[in-house]
């Protein structure tokens, strides 16, 4: 029988095994480091909100906050314009209350005397939303702390080395404390390296992360309404969201801020000819809601994109009914429709109710017809875009596959600036209204759009591309054919 290695001769030599352990530390921080949620609100970035208020698509900023007690800004941006906003602040911890006004390049400035939950409440136009959030200020991570305790060892380390070296004959214990320095210098260059997937400390005001969370919490379940319940055509009304935790039953409102916004509500007719993208105001814990206005009697669909704090994002929908006399669909529509096909110079809405709309008559078709040889010239790809019209939209291919990748471009008028974090949205809707797609323009530079999107099934779809200049916001309806 071979004998035993004596476990001893496993083991590295001292100094080796130290390396070694000190790797698998490193190595194992990195990897249990979890990635930033992504739309949390951090200390040291602006928090963002889209808000349709008093008929006008704004964003609300809130400003990044570096110390506490001190003043909190809030800055508001139009599309194109907005209301004076009335801001009420409120602390969640000691119901303290500053009060302040802000317009579009006056901003607001409140005072915040701790971090942690506050309420801004924001009214207009007789519409009241109320936005919770947290201030919040970073402390420092630990591992700067470790730098900077690691570099003034170090530097105290090589000055006694020296000093014993200098004074010493054996060279021993002066080698010995350059060798411990020369590490606390290593360990402080690494930190500095790996700083970035290190994982941050907590700031001050965070909300306290339940352990155990690692299955998030459960989607949310809805309930689409509308104020009135049976709604009349040109007649203004509220479509309300209701939020419910289905394992406890109580209203949602942890929602996390997802693309600049609460929730994005996009609400279109059945015929595709109606559609509306507004940002609901929260008018109480797991309540949104967003006053519209439709031209026609009919069935509507609503979807309401959000996310639920550890939970993910989610895609409600809903449908309601407007009732009404059916109006001729040749004759004027209410002042709030518009030329879908007009260029957008036209079609820009110039009342902010519809800032995100488009009504009017059918879209243009953006594909050929399935089986035409001879593709519609507005369909034809890349190059020729050049010179445009803006409104434009080419396929390419021209004639989209399902399951397959299909470029969309879109001739803007005017260099888009960002709404609601990006240069342009596209949103695309199965014509049944089963299936509702949302994509993001893939940062072309220049007076045009380009998205990437995959129909996920032969039919007709009806599509609505978004951007906002300093006219505001123009959407470019079109209809797009995925032949079989
Ligand atoms: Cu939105």
């Amino acid at each position: 029988m071979r004998p035993l290695r004596s476990l001893r001769s496993l083991r590295p030599a001292g100094p080796l095994r130290l390396l070694r352990l000190f790797c698998l530390a490193v190595l194992l921080t990195v990897a249990s480091a979890s990635p930033a949620v992504a739309h949390d609100v951090r200390a040291g970035a602006d928090l963002r909100i889209a808000q349709t208020i008093a008929g006008a698509e704004l964003t609300l900023v809130i400003k990044a906050t570096t110390r506490v007690p001190g003043p909190l800004r809030v800055e508001v941006v139009g599309f194109p314009t907005a209301p004076a906003l009335d801001l009420r602040l409120r602390s969640m911890t000691d119901g303290r209350v500053t009060h302040g006004t802000v317009a579009p390049g006056r901003p607001s400035q409140l005072r915040v005397e701790e971090t942690g939950p506050h309420e801004l409440t924001v009214a207009a136009g007789g519409e009241i939303a109320t936005i919770p959030f947290r201030v919040l200020v970073d402390r420092g991570s630990g591992w700067e702390y470790l730098i900077y305790g690691g570099l003034f060892t170090a530097g105290l380390l090589l000055v006694g080395g020296l000093l014993s070296g200098a004074f010493n004959r054996r060279g021993r214990p002066a080698f010995v404390v350059t060798a411990v320095a020369a590490a606390g210098i290593s360990v402080a260059a690494l930190i500095v390296v790996l700083e970035p997937w290190l994982p941050a400390g907590s700031p001050d005001g965070a909300e306290p992360r339940p352990t155990g969370s690692a299955l998030g919490r459960p989607y949310v379940q809805r309930m689409v309404s509308t104020v009135p319940a049976h709604p009349a055509a040109g007649e203004e009304f509220v479509t309300r969201v209701e939020l419910f935790d289905g394992s406890t039953g109580r209203p949602v409102d942890d929602l996390a801020v997802h693309h600049e916004a609460m929730a994005h509500l996009v609400v279109t007719s059945e015929d595709g000819r109606y559609f509306r993208h507004v940002h609901p105001l929260r008018t109480a814990p797991g309540r949104l809601e967003a006053r519209l206005r439709a031209d026609r009697p009919g069935r509507y669909l609503a979807y309401v994109e959000l996310e639920r704090t550890d939970s993910g994002g989610q895609l409600l929908t809903g449908s309601f009914t407007v009732a009404g006399p059916e109006s001729p669909p040749t004759t004027s529509p209410d002042p709030d429709a518009r030329d879908a096909t007009a260029p957008p110079e036209t079609g820009d809405a110039s009342d902010g109710r519809d800032a995100t709309a488009s009504t009017g008559p059918k879209p243009r078709d953006a594909t050929a017809p399935p089986g035409a040889g001879d593709p519609d010239p507005a369909s034809s790809p890349g190059p020729g875009i050049r010179g445009a019209e803006a409104g434009t939209v080419t396929m390419t291919p021209a004639v989209p596959q399902s399951g397959r990748p299909a470029t969309i471009q879109v001739v803007t008028s005017g260099t888009p600036k960002p709404w609601l974090g990006m240069a342009g949205h596209l949103i695309v809707r199965a014509e049944d209204g089963e299936f509702l797609g949302h994509v993001h323009e893939m940062g072309t530079p220049g007076s045009r759009l380009r998205f990437t999107f995959g129909f996920p099934a032969p039919g007709r779809y009806f599509a609505w591309a978004q951007y906002a200049t300093d006219r505001g916001i123009t959407t470019v309806p079109f209809t797009v054919e995925v032949p079989r």
